[in-house]
């Protein structure tokens, strides 16, 4: 097998990825770039499933761009752009959204959360076929890998579903997409109620440590996290889990086995072991929020980069198009 194709999007709906986004997606896509033939995208059309003021969504998607840069992402390693600039996104989510059942996409626990959050009758038919346009933003690249958190195993399912679907009424032209989720970071809970996901949409600010975040409240949100009263730091998801959270987030930013950092710090209470985590994201996230605020200062340059990943973007997605087109029985484009 030659190189794998790798593609990953993160929408622009907050001022600042958080560590949850950090660590369950991006840090694996920095990594990936080496080994794969990688694009990673801004998604915007996904953004405005939700209620959204344009002049925002113009500010987050770039603060989105400038921070995967950031955090490593380079450009001549990988083709970084923004969905909404690539139309075939929106053609496929299309033609996709034909093949699936409503039943099947009414099964999807992202839409029934959100949706009920919102109340279910205002929820925007957007939301119910985000996980069809999902599937198209992966099918177009003919991807091998996804890496995601595993909130979004499920939609990947879809995905991989609609692929086969597609594939065998129509003649093979998608690849089947395959997760690539780490076990020990897939899903990054809430520093205060530590058995739900870290979320832009429903953390609490206590709850959620942004890449942006000053370095005072990086530790202030580390040292109010919500441990137990044992004072023994050790892994256990179901006695621990706000300890076990802090000692995944720990592992997998120094590298080390959680078990040997637990091992360390024992029962000595968690006051040290807050105070080496808190120096530790510090150390991790301010480069990236400096490189942020250098990028953001030069426009012309970072439309440069956007623009030249939009164009590579859409060759590909423009090849893939020309098939499903003639497969689905629509003269060319012209
Ligand atoms: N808590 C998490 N732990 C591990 N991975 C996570 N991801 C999100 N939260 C965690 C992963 O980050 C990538 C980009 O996410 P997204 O912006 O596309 O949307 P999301 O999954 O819906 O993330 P949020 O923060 O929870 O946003 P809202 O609140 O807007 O829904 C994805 O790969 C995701 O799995």
């Amino acid at each position: 097998m030659g190189t794998p194709r790798v593609f990953s999007g993160i929408q622009p709906t907050a001022d600042s990825f958080h560590l949850g986004n950090y660590l369950g997606a991006v840090k694996q896509w920095v990594d990936l770039q080496e080994t794969g033939d990688a694009l990673y995208c801004v998604v915007d059309l996904h953004a405005i499933t939700m209620p959204y003021d344009p002049a925002t969504l113009r500010r987050r998607t770039r603060v989105a761009a400038a921070q995967l840069i950031a955090t490593g992402l380079d450009p001549e390693r990988c083709i970084l752009f923004v969905q909404s600039q690539v139309p075939e996104h929106a053609e496929l989510a299309w033609v996709l959204s034909c093949l699936t059942g409503f039943g099947e996409a009414s099964r999807m626990t992202q839409f029934k959360d959100k949706s009920a959050k919102g109340g279910a009758e205002t929820a925007s038919v957007g939301l119910f076929t985000y996980p069809m346009l999902m599937a198209a933003d992966i099918l177009l690249y003919r991807t091998d890998e996804v890496p995601v958190g595993e909130d979004q195993r499920q939609h990947l399912e879809l995905s991989r579903n609609l692929a086969q679907r597609f594939n065998h009424r129509f003649g093979e032209t998608f690849t089947v997409p395959a997760p690539y989720i780490l076990p020990a970071v897939a899903k990054i809970t809430d520093l205060q109620d530590p058995t739900s996901k870290m979320s832009k949409s429903s953390s609490a600010p206590q709850g959620i440590i942004d890449l942006l975040d000053e370095p005072a409240a990086i530790r202030k949100k580390i040292n109010r996290a919500v441990t137990d009263t044992e004072s023994v730091v050790r892994v256990d998801d179901e006695a621990k889990p706000g300890v076990t959270n802090l000692l995944r987030i720990y592992a997998a930013l120094c590298g080390e086995k959680a078990d040997d950092i637990a091992a360390r710090y024992g029962d000595g209470g968690y006051g040290g072991f807050k105070k080496d985590l808190g120096d530790l994201v510090v150390d991790t996230f301010s480069p990236i929020r400096e490189r942020t605020a250098r990028y953001l200062s030069d426009d012309a340059a970072l439309d440069a980069v956007l623009n030249e990943g939009a164009r590579r973007a859409r060759k590909i997605a423009t090849e893939t198009m020309a098939r499903v087109r003639e497969r689905s029985g629509f003269p060319p484009a012209v």
